[in-house]
């Protein structure tokens, strides 16, 4: 399976997902912001006016956040940063940033990515 890890990092043994695709433009996507360690692009299957999920450009073992490491600081931080700046440009004061752990959790996607969800009230505790 080496295809599968052309996107995924040298390190990365799991396979491929469908956001490698979505990084190498194979599935369109609707990007709102893109630097050298990140995309983000609008939800498929948006839960709210605003969803958007930011992910790092080399997964880099990050299947998920469970997997990460101290290694893993500078690229969370990045997405942390990243996420305050989409939120602002895309006119949102009041945001969720959420990532989904383990299918249990709701991960359907084992890439890791924040989903960044506003444009209306919500609700807590989630479900
Ligand atoms: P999660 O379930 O937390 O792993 O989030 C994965 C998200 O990915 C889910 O909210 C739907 C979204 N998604 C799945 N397939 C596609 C796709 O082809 N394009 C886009 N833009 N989003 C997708």
């Amino acid at each position: 399976r080496w295809d599968a890890m052309l996107y995924a990092g040298a390190r990365d043994v799991a396979p491929a997902t469908l956001f490698d695709k979505i990084l190498s433009k194979e599935i369109p996507s609707e990007v709102v912001f893109e630097d050298a360690l990140c995309l983000a692009f609008r939800d498929i299957n948006p839960v709210a006016p605003a969803h958007i999920l930011i992910i790092p450009k080399h997964r880099d073992g990050l299947t998920g956040l469970g997997a990460a490491t101290a290694e893993h600081s500078a690229i969370l931080g990045h997405l942390m940063v990243a996420a305050a700046a989409i939120a602002k440009q895309e006119g949102l004061s009041e945001f969720r940033l959420v990532t989904n752990n383990g299918e249990g959790a709701g991960q359907s996607v084992f890439h890791l990515h924040l989903h960044l969800i506003g444009g209306r009230p919500l609700e807590w505790p989630p479900g």
